[in-house]
C-alpha cells in the first residue's frame, strides 16, 4: 500500500507523465482582448510547455476594435503561435470553428481569452479524456464548482433562464451545463463535430453538444474554478433574444436534416480505434 503523502506526491506526475506524450491544440476566440491577451497567451504558453510532447496555440481575433492584433502579432513573434484575423466580427462560435479547423494534434481545447477558467484546470481535463471520454466540458452545475469572484447577480439569472430553455428546446437534459467556455475533445472528434456547427455566436456551444451526441461522443462534464472577470462582451437583452433564436435554429436545423449526416455516420471517435479505422 502507498502511503499516503508518497501518493500525494507521484499523482501529479503520472499525469503529466502522459500528457507529455500527446500533443494538444489550443484555440482562443479573442474578441476586445487587449491589455490582457499577450500576457494571457503567455500564461498559456508556460503551462503547455513541458507538459504535451507538441502544442499549438491558435488565437482567432474576430473584428476586434481594440489592439487585440497588435498583441497577437507580438504573441506569434514571441511564442509562435498560430494568429488567424477576421476583419469583421462574426461572432465566437464562427471563430472558434476557424481555429478548429486549423487543428492538426491528437487534443484540441477552446478556452476564454480571458482565463476566467484557469488553464491548470486542463490536468483533469487530460487525465478525463486520456480515459478514453471524447469531450470533457467544464460546468457549473455539478458538484464541485470553485467560485473564485462572485457571478453577476443578472449573470446567474440569465445562465438558469438559458439552462431551462436550453433543456426544452434542444431536449438534451443529460448535461447540465453546455455555455462555459473551456472544453476539451480529442482532435478527431472536434474535426468532426465543428463543420457540422452553424450557430456563429453564443449558443454554439448548445449545437455542440447536440451533434456529440447525435455522433455518440462521450461526453463529461467537470467542475472547475471560476474567476468572473467584470468585462464580458454579453448584452443582456439583445443576446438572450438571440441565443433563443439560435436555439430554435439549433431543433429547425435538426427537422431539416441539417444534421443527418452525424446520425447516419454514427461516428463513435473512441480515439484510437476510430484512428486506425480512418487510416485503413
Ligand atoms: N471571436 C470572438 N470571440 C468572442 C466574441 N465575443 C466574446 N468572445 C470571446 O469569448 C470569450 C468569452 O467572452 P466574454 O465576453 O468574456 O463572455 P463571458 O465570460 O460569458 O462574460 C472571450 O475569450 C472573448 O474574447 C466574438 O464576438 N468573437
Ligand atoms: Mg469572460
Amino acid at each position: 500500500m502507498v502511503p499516503g503523502p508518497l501518493f500525494v506526491i507521484l499523482k501529479p506526475r503520472i499525469k503529466i507523465n502522459k500528457m507529455k506524450k500527446t500533443s494538444i491544440s489550443v484555440v482562443i476566440p479573442c474578441f476586445n482582448e487587449s491589455g490582457t491577451i499577450y500576457k494571457n497567451i503567455e500564461k498559456i504558453r508556460n503551462y503547455l510547455a513541458g507538459r504535451f510532447a507538441r502544442y499549438e496555440i491558435i488565437a482567432v481575433n474576430d473584428g476586434s476594435r481594440d489592439n487585440t492584433w497588435g498583441e497577437l502579432e507580438k504573441a506569434r513573434e514571441s511564442f509562435g503561435i498560430i494568429a488567424l484575423n477576421k476583419e469583421t466580427n462574426e461572432g465566437k462560435g464562427h471563430a472558434v470553428k476557424d481555429g478548429v479547423a486549423a487543428s492538426r494534434f491528437d487534443f484540441v481545447l477552446f478556452l476564454d481569452a480571458d482565463l476566467a477558467i484557469p488553464i491548470e484546470e486542463l490536468d483533469k481535463f487530460m487525465a478525463e479524456a486520456s480515459s478514453g471520454t471524447d469531450m470533457v466540458i467544464a460546468s457549473r452545475f455539478v458538484p464541485g464548482l470553485k467560485i473564485l469572484e462572485p457571478v453577476l447577480w443578472y449573470r446567474k439569472i440569465m445562465e438558469r433562464v438559458f439552462r431551462l430553455i436550453r433543456m426544452v428546446i434542444i431536449n438534451n437534459y443529460n448535461i447540465k451545463d453546455t455555455q462555459c467556455g473551456f472544453k476539451l475533445f480529442h482532435g478527431k472528434c472536434a474535426r468532426k463535430i465543428f463543420p457540422l456547427m452553424r450557430t456563429r455566436r453564443f449558443a454554439f456551444d448548445a449545437e455542440l453538444i447536440f451533434i456529440a451526441s447525435k455522433l455518440h461522443c462521450t461526453i463529461k462534464e467537470l467542475p472547475i474554478s471560476l474567476q468572473n472577470p467584470r468585462k464580458t462582451s454579453i448584452r443582456i437583452f439583445s443576446d438572450s433574444l438571440n441565443m433563443l433564436i439560435d436555439l430554435m435554429k439549433i431543433r429547425w436545423n435538426d427537422l431539416n436534416g441539417a444534421y443527418a449526416g452525424a446520425a447516419v455516420s454514427k461516428i463513435m471517435v473512441k480515439t484510437k480505434k476510430v484512428i486506425e479505422d480512418d487510416a485503413n
